[in-house]
């Protein structure tokens, strides 16, 4: 049985739990999901400032992860805010949404769209295609401009405003799969997969089944060189309880 932690680095509540029932419905049966948010940090992450902000959060919920011997973690949010710092502090694969979901676009497409929230968001979502390695196989990144606590409001039209863009931005970027740019878009997916008829991938359920199979081949993160655990020091200010 593995138990996985999807952490959602932001601190809004109701996402956390959308994002925990879709990690939870693609899930086995006897995979463990827990959905947590941080105790600290931004209501949503929308600038590179609450992205850098999100990480203390981010990474005390990875400590206390490892000592509740938690096998697999998915960081929640496209910016993948963090992913390489948790690397250093899990023993299980850490996986971020936007590598996840930009890997399975290309096991089942040959380019795909990005749909992200707001236009700052756009070079972020370009930065990680390329650090990811599919900076040719990303066609085109589109901003739906809805912040990302709108994306669930029940009076917004933010879902149809979303299938609308995946859909110009096939036309548009001549792709064939579209990946959406916020957890908070996570249970759009099959909806939108439907009226589209091309592979729609959420990173939530990608990163939750590939960290699933990670776990079940038993393989964990390297700790030969980068990702080797933090060197032991002193963090001061706000940061002391961060001391390893
Ligand atoms: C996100 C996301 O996935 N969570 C969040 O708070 N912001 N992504 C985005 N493109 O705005």
């Amino acid at each position: 049985m593995a138990h996985i932690k999807v952490i959602n680095p932001n601190t809004a509540r109701a996402m956390t739990e959308t994002i925990g029932r879709c990690a939870r419905a693609v899930a086995a049966p006897a995979t463990v999901i827990t959905a947590v948010s941080p105790a600290m940090g931004p209501a949503s992450i929308e600038s590179h400032y609450d992205e850098a902000l999100a990480v203390p959060g981010l990474l005390a919920e990875i400590a206390a992860g490892e000592r509740d011997g938690v096998d697999g973690y998915v960081i929640a949010c496209f910016g993948d805010p963090g992913l390489h710092a948790a690397r250093e502090l899990a023993a299980g694969p850490v996986v971020g949404i936007a590598e996840a979901a930009m890997h399975a676009a290309t096991l089942v497409g040959s380019g795909f769209s990005v749909v992200t929230t707001l236009s700052r968001t756009v070079g972020r979502a370009w930065h990680l295609a390329r650090e990811y390695g599919f900076g040719a196989a990303c066609r085109g990144v589109h901003a739906c401009d809805i912040p990302v606590l709108d994306l669930d409001d029940p009076a917004s039209d933010a879902r149809k405003v979303v299938a609308e863009l995946c859909a110009s931005a096939l036309e548009a970027d001549g792709s064939d799969t579209i990946v959406l740019g916020c957890a908070g878009m996570a249970d759009f997916c099959t909806e939108v997969s439907r009226d589209l008829g091309v592979p729609v991938i959420d990173g939530v359920a990608a990163a939750t089944k590939l960290v699933e199979s990670l776990v079940a081949l038993g393989l964990r993160t390297s700790t030969r060189g980068e990702y080797a655990h933090p060197l032991p020091k002193r963090y001061s200010g706000l940061l002391h309880d961060f001391t390893i």
